[in-house]
């Protein structure tokens, strides 16, 4: 038995399913996890001593590559001078203030310590400042876990073809709207279905939950149109798209402005972050200031911040999204042609350091395309590419990610791995 048969085996007789995270435990792939020791730049290590050129990236944070020198030193200096206290500090503010001035339509914004925490609680400000009920999300994106957006999902919940949970009782979904994304016609049609009621609109302005999908023409427009004419809110899931596609997000990107926003990952540079923010008479209803409640322990953790704040800073470089997106390209521009070259059906997109791959002819503008894709070839494709030595996402239904730190020879090294890998699919 291999060490991490072994571990998984182990960890299966402890924690359910072996993981604390359903996608990781490879079901929608088959075999078993490779058990992580050890991270740096692009690359990840094994418990075998294995390595592995990271396309996950833990999941976006990794946007510097993986223990980035000058974080890790400053998770250090910030721990030396304590965890946790439950208090204001000033390393809070600097964070704040760093969000703000680099996502204009963020004027207020809280820290959490995750993006479920905040999606959850920004639905829960649209309902409290608007003293409206039903919310709008889209199926195929995923906001994290909390009861009345596990509906239709995407990540694990599409990995494992069981879009909605057990354990949420009809009546917390009963206000939560699920439409097809990127259809705009389908959120006309509940607008007019209920005028008065709808909260807010969640949606992930570049979709990653469901592979990666881009909002069609005129989709994001639609969305902001329709909520100011009637009086609800746009909310941007950018957990995930947030200082990864671009320097102020998708947001930046399109040029919608959505009146709150949702992040995490990036912003605590691998460390458990989230944040909601948005229009300050909005941000005024939250408590102490307003009714609506949200608190936390470990909100706006000094380590975290710390962590948070030297990546933020580093992003800041000339010419750091330019390269990003450069990058990235190379890598879904190689896989392609790879892929054709051995007359495999695929294509892929990007953005900034953002990805997706498919196993069909045109990226996917659906979850019904996405969900079409070639499933049994990404598994051997995935497999494939693990043997080889590169880690991609265990599932058809996840974006990829990619870091700074994947220079040429790292590039060149995956497409050396999948032309051998394409050519024996
Ligand atoms: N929900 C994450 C992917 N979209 C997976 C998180 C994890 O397994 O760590």
């Amino acid at each position: 038995m291999t060490r991490n048969t072994e571990l998984f085996e182990r960890a299966c007789r402890a924690i359910p399913g072996g993981v604390n995270s359903p996608v990781r435990a490879f079901r929608s792939v088959g075999g078993t996890p490779p058990f992580i020791q050890r991270a740096q730049g692009p690359y990840l290590w094994d418990a075998e001593g294995t390595r592995y050129v990271d396309y996950v990236g833990s999941w976006g944070p990794a946007i510097l590559g993986h223990a980035d020198p000058e974080v890790v030193q400053a998770v250090q200096a910030a721990a030396e001078g304590g965890l946790s206290f439950g208090a204001p500090t000033e390393a809070e503010i600097d964070m704040a203030e760093a969000i703000i001035a680099r996502i204009p339509s963020i004027e207020q914004v809280r820290l959490v310590s995750s993006g479920t925490e905040a999606t959850m609680s920004a639905i829960r400000l649209a309902r409290g400042y608007t003293g409206r009920t039903k919310i709008i999300k889209f199926e195929g994106c995923y906001h994290g876990h909390s009861d009345s957006l596990l509906v239709k999902a995407g990540s694990g919940m599409l990995t494992f073809g069981n879009p909605s949970s057990a354990g949420v009782p009809p009546e917390f979904v009963q206000h939560t709207v699920v439409l097809d994304y990127n259809n705009l016609d389908a959120v006309k049609a509940a607008f007019a279905q209920y005028p008065d009621d709808i909260a807010c609109i969640i949606v992930e302005p570049i979709a990653g939950n469901m592979n990666m999908v881009r909002p069609a023409p005129g989709f994001l427009e639609g969305l902001r149109a329709l909520c100011s004419r009637h009086g609800a809110l746009l909310i941007f899931d950018e957990v995930m798209t947030g200082l990864r596609v671009g320097p102020q997000g998708m947001q930046g990107l399109c040029g919608v402005t959505p009146d709150l926003t949702t992040l995490a990952k990036i912003i605590g540079g691998g460390m458990p972050v989230g944040a909601f923010g948005g229009r300050a008479d909005v941000m005024a209803e939250i408590a102490p200031l307003g009714a609506v409640y949200q608190a936390g322990t470990l909100s706006g953790n000094p380590v975290a911040v710390a962590a948070g704040l030297v990546t933020l800073r580093r992003l800041e470089q000339p010419g750091f999204y330019d390269t990003l997106h450069a990058q990235t390209g190379k890598v879904i521009q190689g896989l392609t042609a790879c892929a054709r070259r051995h007359g495999v059906p695929f294509s892929g997109d990007w953005q900034g350091g953002l990805f997706g791959i498919y196993f069909r002819d045109t990226p996917p503008t659906s979850l019904a395309e996405v969900s079409a894709c070639d499933l049994e070839t990404f598994k051997r494709f995935f497999h494939g590419m693990l043997d080889a030595g590169v880690h991609f996402a265990p599932s058809a239904f996840e974006a990829g990610f990619v870091s700074i730190t994947h220079d040429d020879t790292v590039i060149q090294a995956t497409l050396d791995a999948a032309d051998r890998v394409f050519a024996n699919l």
